[in-house]
C-alpha cells in the first residue's frame, strides 16, 4: 500500500521489486502491522529517522520543563503547585523513556544530549516562548499536551517496538496534563473578568504556536513520505493538526473564550473547522535558533546539565562500589 513511488524532496520511496531481499522483508513486515524491535534487521535510514524524532520528542520533554518551571514558585495555591510540579516531573520521565528507546537504536544517551547542548539537534518550537501568565499554565497544558496527545496517540502504535512502547505510558500521563491544563482555564474563566482576560491572552499567544507544533504543511514535509511508509507516521501533519482544530474550538467556546483566528469558520459539508494562513515565517525562525526564547532555553539547559555533573559522578562511584563489594562476597559474580 505505501509502495507508490512518491517523490520526498530529494528522496523517493522505493517500491517492494526495487528493494534487495532483505529490505523486502523488512518492509513487508512492516505493511502486515509487525513490529520491529531493537536487535532486528533494519533499513540505515529506518535507524537514522527512528533516532532523529525519538531524540527530538525527547529533547522537547526535558526543554519542555523549562517554561512551566518558571511558574512552580509563583503557581497560586499549594493544589495548582503539586500538580504543576507533579506534570513538570511526568516530563523528565517521559525524556528518559525516550532516551532509553533511542539508545536501544545504537546511540548513546551523552551523544544526544551534546547534540542538544551545542544547538545542532532540533526540539520543539512550541517551547521557545515565554511563560508571562499563570493562565499560560492553563494554555500549555489545555493545548500544547492536548496537541501532543492527537500527535502522540498514534505512535502508540508505530512500527518501532521499543518507541511504540514508551508512547502508551507517555500518553496516559499526557491525559493527566490537559485537563489540569483545562482546569486552571476553567477557574480562571469562571473567575473575575481580569482572570478572564488573562486566560483570553493566554490563548491569543499559544494557538498559533500549537498549531505550529505539528510540523510543516504536508507539501513542505520532507519526511513525511517515508516515515509513513515506514509506518513511524501514521497520519499526516496537517491531518492531525485539524483534529486538534476540530477538538478544541468547541473547548474554547465552552470556556467562553474566543479562538485568534479571523478566517476560523465551521464548514457544515465536511463536519471541519477551516483557519486561517499559519505564520511559517514564525516558525521557520524558531527553528533556526531566533525565537524569542531559543537562547535562554540552551543556556538554561546547559547549566541544569552542568549543575547536575556531582550527581550523576556520585552515581557512577556508587554503581562501581556496589559492583566492586558484590565481586569481594562473591568471586563468581
Ligand atoms: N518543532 O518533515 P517534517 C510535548 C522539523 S513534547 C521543531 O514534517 P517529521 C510536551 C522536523 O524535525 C512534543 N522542529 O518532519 C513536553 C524536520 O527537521 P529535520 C514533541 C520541527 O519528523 C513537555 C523538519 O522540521 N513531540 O508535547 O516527519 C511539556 C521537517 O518536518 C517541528 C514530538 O516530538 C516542530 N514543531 O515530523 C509539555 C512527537 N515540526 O529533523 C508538552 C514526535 C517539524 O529533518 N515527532 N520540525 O532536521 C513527530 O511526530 C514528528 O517528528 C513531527 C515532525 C510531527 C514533529
Amino acid at each position: 500500500m505505501y509502495a507508490q513511488l512518491v517523490e520526498t524532496g530529494s528522496k523517493k520511496i522505493r517500491a517492494l521489486d526495487e528493494m534487495a531481499p532483505q529490505e523486502r522483508d523488512f518492509q513487508q513486515r512492516i505493511d502486515g502491522g509487525i513490529k520491529i524491535e531493537a536487535k532486528d534487521w533494519m533499513p540505515d535510514g529506518y535507524r537514522k529517522t527512528l533516532v532523529r524524532q525519538i531524540s527530538q520528542h525527547a529533547h522537547s520533554e526535558i526543554v519542555g520543563q523549562l517554561p512551566e518551571g518558571n511558574w512552580v514558585t509563583r503557581a497560586p495555591s499549594l493544589k495548582r503547585k503539586s500538580i504543576l510540579l507533579a506534570k513538570i516531573q511526568d516530563e523528565a520521565g517521559h525524556g528518559l523513556y525516550l532516551y532509553s528507546a533511542a539508545e536501544t537504536l545504537g546511540v548513546s544517551r551523552d551523544a544526544l544530549l551534546g547534540d542538544l547542548h551545542s544547538g545542532k539537534a532540533k526540539y520543539s518550537s512550541i517551547f521557545n516562548y515565554p511563560t508571562l501568565s499563570w493562565a499560560d499554565m492553563g494554555a500549555i497544558g489545555w493545548l500544547v499536551d492536548g496537541s501532543a496527545i492527537i500527535n502522540q496517540i498514534p505512535l502508540c502504535r508505530c512500527s518501532y517496538g521499543p518507541y511504540a512502547r514508551a508512547m502508551v505510558r507517555v500518553c496516559k500521563e499526557e491525559s493527566f496534563h490537559a485537563r489540569q491544563g483545562y482546569d486552571i482555564m476553567m477557574a480562571l474563566c469562571n473567575g473575575t473578568p481580569e482572570q478572564k482576560q488573562m486566560a483570553q491572552d493566554a490563548v491569543n499567544r499559544w494557538w498559533w504556536p500549537s498549531l505550529m507544533m505539528f510540523g510543516p504543511s504536508d507539501a513542505e514535509s520532507i519526511n513525511s513520505a517515508q516515515s509513513a511508509a515506514w509506518r513511524i507516521k501514521l497520519f499526516s501533519n496537517d491531518e492531525l493538526r485539524q483534529k486538534m482544530v476540530d477538538q478544541t474550538v468547541p473547548q474554547a467556546h465552552f470556556l467562553g473564550l474566543t479562538v485568534p483566528d479571523p478566517d476560523l469558520t465551521f464548514n457544515e459539508a465536511t463536519g471541519h473547522h477551516e483557519y486561517g494562513i499559519i505564520d511559517w515565517t514564525e516558525f521557520n525562525n524558531i527553528l533556526k535558533g531566533n525565537g524569542p526564547c531559543n537562547r535562554d532555553r540552551l543556556r538554561t539547559r546547559v547549566k541544569a546539565y552542568e549543575d547536575g555533573a556531582w550527581f550523576r559522578d556520585a552515581l557512577v562511584a556508587h554503581a562501581d562500589k556496589q559492583a566492586a563489594r558484590r565481586a569481594a562476597t562473591d568471586p563468581a559474580a
